[in-house]
């Protein structure tokens, strides 16, 4: 049996994942804080072939404690999604917040590093793949998107240099850029606040984390010669508005 290693399995894109691998008979690891929301997934998808590790991205000591308790049936990992990550507000770089600055690069970067890091040796060996999740805001920035765009255009480029580092070694990396989508994302990125996310995604028709599941689990799937290095992919409704000019007088 295949296994694929989920980060933020709690929800959003990495739920919809685990349930979409799970779906197709294969098993999961899925990580998060939220302990209550990774036991009920679960449990939903069985316990003899699915995983839960409950540590924080950040805590370092957490993560490695979490991956040496794994069970040798689940060390054999075929795929890493790097998905665990967050926004913290949109506010202009002179009114944001250094905390949420930290705690993205701690996050998005930081983490995702560690954790490729520690699971490459398995990878390696079973010549798997790595999906990370990046952004349109890594390509195209625009006005608060400041470190989160910064973030995730590190995601981008270290997928891109991974595939070179890994050359000759069978496994594949993949770089997924999605634009809008609807999950907890903008709850988040607002603090909380369920009426912002609400209007934001009003009459848009936005990806769905079932979208992003169908491409990762796409990815995963094609043929072993075959390599996805960027997946860019926006809602319909979503596009590029170019430049904004500031006029002096
Ligand atoms: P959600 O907020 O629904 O999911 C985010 C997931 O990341 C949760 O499972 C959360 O788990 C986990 N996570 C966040 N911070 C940490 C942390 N410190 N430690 C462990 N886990 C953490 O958002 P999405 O599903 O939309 O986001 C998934 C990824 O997709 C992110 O990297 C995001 O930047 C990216 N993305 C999202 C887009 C969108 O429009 N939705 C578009 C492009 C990219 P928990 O809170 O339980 O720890
Ligand atoms: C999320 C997409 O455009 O809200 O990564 O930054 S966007």
């Amino acid at each position: 049996m295949k296994t694929a290693f989920i980060t933020g399995g709690t929800s959003g894109f990495g739920a919809a994942a685990a349930r979409r691998f799970a779906k197709e008979g294969w098993q999961v690891v899925v990580t998060g804080r939220r302990a209550e929301r990774l036991e009920a997934l679960v449990k939903e998808l069985g316990s003899g072939s699915a995983l839960a590790l409950h540590f924080d991205m950040r805590d370092k000591a957490a993560m490695e404690a979490a991956l040496s308790s794994l069970p040798g049936n689940f060390r054999d990992i075929d795929v890493l999604v790097n998905n665990a990550g967050l926004a913290l507000g949109t506010a202009p770089a002179p009114q944001a917040k250094l905390e949420d600055w930290n705690r993205m690069i701690d996050t998005n970067i930081t983490g995702l590093v560690t954790i490729t890091h520690k699971l490459l040796p398995a990878l390696i060996k079973q010549k798997g793949a790595i999906v990370n999740i990046s952004s349109i805001a890594g390509t195209y920035p625009y006005p608060g998107g400041n470190v989160y765009g910064g973030t995730k255009a590190f995601v981008t480029q270290f997928s891109l240099g991974l595939r070179s580092d890994l050359h000759g070694t069978g496994v594949r990396v993949t770089s997924i850029e999605p634009g809008m989508a609807e999950t907890e994302f903008t709850l988040v990125r607002t603090g909380g606040n369920q009426t912002a996310s609400d209007a934001l995604y009003k009459g848009v028709r936005p990806l769905t984390a079932d979208d992003i599941a169908d491409m990762i689990f796409w990815v995963a799937m094609l043929p072993q010669h075959v390599n996805i290095n960027r997946l860019e992919v926006m809602p319909v409704n979503q596009s590029s508005a170019g430049f904004q000019i500031f006029r002096e007088s």
